[in-house]
């Protein structure tokens, strides 16, 4: 990954329209392109990081044909995002939140997402996995409509979705995506699970990424680390979705865990996932203590993407 430009001046920044200043200062974002050290965000965050890690929506059952049908819903809305010190990023979301809500299924189940558009642009919900053509979510819903994609979801896994208007890119880069969780038929063991989500924000639309995160807020798990037990079973479920990059990583320090795929098990420290790509992973800490987690590529963890967990004696 490239620097930003460094003739990128602030009043071009202000001009690119994604991007809002409070404040009038640049702070850290620099501008030679370091994003690094902003601290925390000046203003109240519309949502909270912690609840992005912990909080899964299940939606509501209803019967219908003689089956169970899980009812969602998910709105489009522009907000004004707290990046850090007194960036304010112009946002599209799903729910109010970036990344957009976790939903959470059974493999086999037929899902209903009602999608309404909230927001003064065209926007649509494009789900990975297997459905029918008039389901798959590229056709743009105009604002204030609202939209069905219903299907059966399976086999049990992580499915990304996200907003499919052209140009994806910016649709997806301005914070429209999410992660849907099929559970198996017969549930996993229990464990402290967690949901991380990488995103890039190209601040002054550029091409590139000037700021990253994990479940959207630059450096929250750094400034609140996530707590997580000694010796407890955690289970991660993480998803790349920053676009304008080539694949990132996703390492965990002084520690190993195992990724889990059906007949298949590796134990390693780092793991390669290419936009949109995803895997589920367990560790355990040991030791109490903190223990960072970042992309190995520095230079985006410099920016935004890293975290510690703090994990507390039993
Ligand atoms: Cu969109």
């Amino acid at each position: 990954m490239g620097d930003p430009d460094p003739s990128c001046s602030r009043r071009q920044l202000l001009r690119a329209g994604g991007l809002l200043l409070g404040g009038g200062s640049l702070l850290a974002l620099g501008l030679n392109g370091r994003a690094r050290a902003m601290g925390r965000p000046a203003q109240p965050l519309p949502f909270d990081p912690q609840e992005c890690l912990r909080s899964f929506e299940s939606g509501r059952v209803v019967q219908e044909n003689g089956r169970p049908l899980r009812i969602f819903e998910v709105e489009a809305r522009s907000i004004t995002l707290p990046l850090g010190g007194q960036v304010l990023f112009k946002a599209w979301t799903l729910n109010g939140r970036v990344p957009g809500p976790t939903l959470r299924a059974r493999e086999g189940e037929r899902i209903r997402v009602q999608f309404r558009n909230g927001d003064s642009t065209s926007h649509s919900l494009h789900f990975h996995g297997v459905h029918p053509a008039a389901m798959d979510g590229i056709e743009p819903v105009l604002k204030g409509r609202t939209a069905i994609y219903e299907f059966d979801v399976g086999p049990a896994g992580l499915y990304p979705y996200h907003c499919h208007v052209a140009p994806v890119s910016r649709h997806v880069g301005k914070g429209l995506f999410g992660l849907l969780v099929v559970d198996p038929v017969v549930p996993r063991p229990p464990a402290d699970e967690l949901v991380l989500v990488m995103g890039g924000y190209d601040l002054n639309n550029d091409g590139r990424n000037e700021l990253y995160a994990f479940n959207g807020i630059p450096d929250a798990y750094m400034h609140q680390p996530i707590r997580i037990r000694q010796n407890a079973l955690v289970r991660l479920y993480l998803l790349n979705m920053t676009e304008l990059e080539g694949p990132l990583t996703f390492h965990l320090h002084a520690n190993a865990f195992r990724v889990i795929r059906p007949g298949w098990s590796e134990s390693t420290d780092v793991i390669t996932l290419g936009v949109a790509e995803r895997q589920i992973l367990e560790f355990r800490y040991p030791f109490p203590g903190r223990y960072m987690v970042h992309p190995h590529q520095d230079q985006i963890a410099e920016r935004g993407c890293m975290g510690f967990f703090d994990v507390v004696p039993v």
